[in-house]
């Protein structure tokens, strides 16, 4: 019955896929990178795949002009409608081999159609829907570098299929020097065959992401640009509802809904919602949040209404081209992968402008758990240049925050920055304070500080240190930025420049690091971290600069040495003694 709807549909019959899926109410786990990944070892032997015999006619068909997109073709084959694909045990030996590659499940995606079919995954307000009937025509940018063939052409061939022609002024493969044969030639025969204008730029030298999709914009021919990763798959109406948003205003900059393609078995998971939204860490990395409460009353519980974002995810976006080169584009010496998607977010939220994923537009990714990419030998950190450079021209104060959690960034030369704070004073763009309390109130850099240094006790010159808990009743940390974290001890040290010492003095006259403060109960004997809660009490202290007493606002203790034998410094009536006398030493702004 199901392929029958999809033959017999309208689009107001559309309903969406009601089968039983595997992944129904399960949230996709979306977890970023928080490092790069080593690379794997390249496997020059992976040869195209025989490619699906096209059907010219089944293109022809779908593109007559305004043509009705809908109408998919009965099909049957491994992971059609989007369904998880397994191979035979036999085959599981060759299988791991071959995922190595590409650092996804390549054996399993040569098998699959590149014109599989998807199931409908946009909420039922969709449906009624009225899009403008003067929609902007589009680019799509794709940039790879030695991306496996069957997995760009099904990012190819799903653009093609699910886009209607007259709003889809051409296709751009941005080649980001690969090194892969079939890249070359056999790719270049290929795309003439398409029924769309598929354009490749064969880069001589390796730019990274940033830089292809540079090139590409400066390419592309139509008003709308639209990047998608090389590994993706555009659903049906996917590109419409994009389109319309820019169309209503130019300073819109949309991202479809981003559905999990699972790295192993290729599904395509059910998620209809705009589920999550984007923000970033400390280390200035892209990581998915849940909603805010304010963005959901915004919204009015319109499961079709596009959500405000902080930050895009990078890959997946439609943004008007003028408006894109208006906002200085990327950062030109940025290099390799990272940081840009933060860059451009930010940009577009400081200077006016409004981000946002479309709940009725849905694209495919394919999440890896390991970065495949080898760069240059640079004797840098590149992600961390690109994000020093972010700092240093959109985060004003708070690039602080970032330097106390990678003091070793600090080192990276950021290069010559001048025209891009030039660029930011040109568009009048508002502060990064302002974007925290407008934009992005759920942050952990949501709060004013005062600086951020070490606590030093002036009768030991030791320094207060939360890196290695002994067990004083607090727990140790669990994540490496004590980002779960519910408690922790803290103890005395020898002072060294490592960030383990860092504590941010906010304006609320908390000891912060991170998210966690400095705070005491009377139950105990001994300060220690405690999730900031900013309601002053118990995570309160008065430093007195005459006296350099550290009182505690709500108990009126002092902090003090800790006991012989002990690292843990305690809590004592105030006595005035050296013994309870500590330095706030400033780090930054140093
Ligand atoms: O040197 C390179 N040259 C390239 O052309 C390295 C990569 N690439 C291409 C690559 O083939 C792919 O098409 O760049 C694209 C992104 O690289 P991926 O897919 O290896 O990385 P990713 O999916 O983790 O990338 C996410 O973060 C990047 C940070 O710079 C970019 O913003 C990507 O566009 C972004 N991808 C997405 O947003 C998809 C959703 C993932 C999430 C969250
Ligand atoms: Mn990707």
């Amino acid at each position: 019955t199901l392929n029958l709807r999809l033959l017999l549909n309208s689009p107001n019959t559309e309903q969406f896929d009601t089968e039983e899926s595997p992944f129904k109410n399960k949230n996709p786990r979306w977890q970023n990178r928080a490092v790069l990944m080593p690379p794997g070892k390249e496997n020059p032997g992976e040869t195209m795949p025989a490619a699906d015999a096209m059907d010219r006619q089944h293109y022809l068909d779908i593109h007559h002009g305004m043509a009705n997109i809908t109408a998919t073709p009965l099909r049957v084959g491994p992971g059609e409608m989007g369904k998880a694909v397994t191979v035979a045990k036999s085959e599981e030996e060759e299988m791991e081999k071959m995922f190595k590659v590409n650092y996804f499940n390549l054996m399993i995606s040569n098998r699959i159609s590149n014109d599989r079919s998807l199931a409908d995954y946009r909420p039922q307000g969709c449906f009624a829907k009225k899009y403008s009937r003067n929609l902007p025509k589009t680019s799509v940018i794709l940039v790879y570098h030695n991306e496996a063939w069957s997995v760009l052409m099904r990012t190819v061939h799903s653009v093609i299929n699910r886009s209607p022609r007259h709003l889809l002024e051409e296709i751009l493969l941005i080649d980001d020097a690969s090194t892969r044969e079939y890249l070359g030639r056999p790719l270049d025969d290929y795309i003439t065959k398409l029924p769309v204008p598929v354009r490749v730029h064969h880069a001589k030298e390796r730019r990274g992401l940033i830089g292809a999709r540079l090139k590409g914009a400066e390419l592309a021919k139509a008003p709308v640009l639209t990047f998608l990763d090389s590994h993706c798959e555009c659903s049906k109406g996917w590109l419409e509802p994009l389109l319309d948003r820019i169309a209503a205003n130019r300073s819109t900059v949309v991202c479809p809904v981003i559905n999990q393609i699972d790295d192993r078995s290729f599904a395509f998971v059910n998620a209809t919602e705009v589920s999550h939204i984007g923000g970033f860490d400390w280390n200035i990395i892209f990581n998915w949040y849940n909603i805010p409460q304010s963005e959901k009353d915004r919204i009015g519980g319109d499961k079709s209404e596009p959500v405000r974002s902080p930050t895009m995810a990078g890959g997946l976006f439609s943004i008007d081209k003028s408006y894109f080169e208006e906002l200085g584009s990327y950062d030109p010496e940025f290099e390799f992968w990272g940081g840009e998607n933060i860059e451009l977010s930010l940009k577009i939220w400081m200077c006016g402008g409004i981000l946002e994923f479309v709940p009725c537009s849905h694209v495919g990714h394919v999440f890896r758990k390991h970065n495949p990419h080898k760069y240059k030998n640079t004797t840098y950190n590149v992600v961390g240049r690109n994000n020093r450079r972010l700092a240093e021209v959109w985060l004003d104060e708070y690039k602080y925050l970032f330097y106390a959690n990678q003091p070793e960034t600090m080192k990276i030369d950021p290069g010559d920055i001048s025209q891009r704070v030039q660029l930011r004073k040109n568009l009048q763009c508002k502060s990064f304070r302002w974007f925290l309390q407008n934009i992005y109130p759920d942050s952990h850099y949501n709060f004013a500080f005062v600086g951020v240094g070490q606590l030093k006790n002036v009768a030991s010159g030791a320094c207060l240190d939360f890196g290695k808990a002994a067990g004083h009743g607090g727990k140790e940390f669990k994540g490496k930025d004590a980002t779960n974290v519910t408690s922790n001890t803290v103890e005395l040290w020898p002072c060294h420049d490592g960030k383990i010492q860092l504590f941010i003095r906010t304006d609320k006259k908390e000891f912060r690091y991170i998210h966690m403060c400095l705070d005491y109960n009377v139950q105990f004997s001994f300060p220690f971290l405690y999730e900031c809660h900013g309601q002053g009490a118990n995570q309160q202290w008065i430093h007195d600069l005459k006296t350099q007493a550290l009182h505690h606002s709500s108990s009126r203790l002092c902090m003090d040495l800790p006991v012989p034998g002990s690292m843990v410094p305690t809590m004592k009536e105030c006595s005035g003694a050296p013994s309870q006398q500590w330095e706030f030493a400033i780090r930054y702004p140093g």
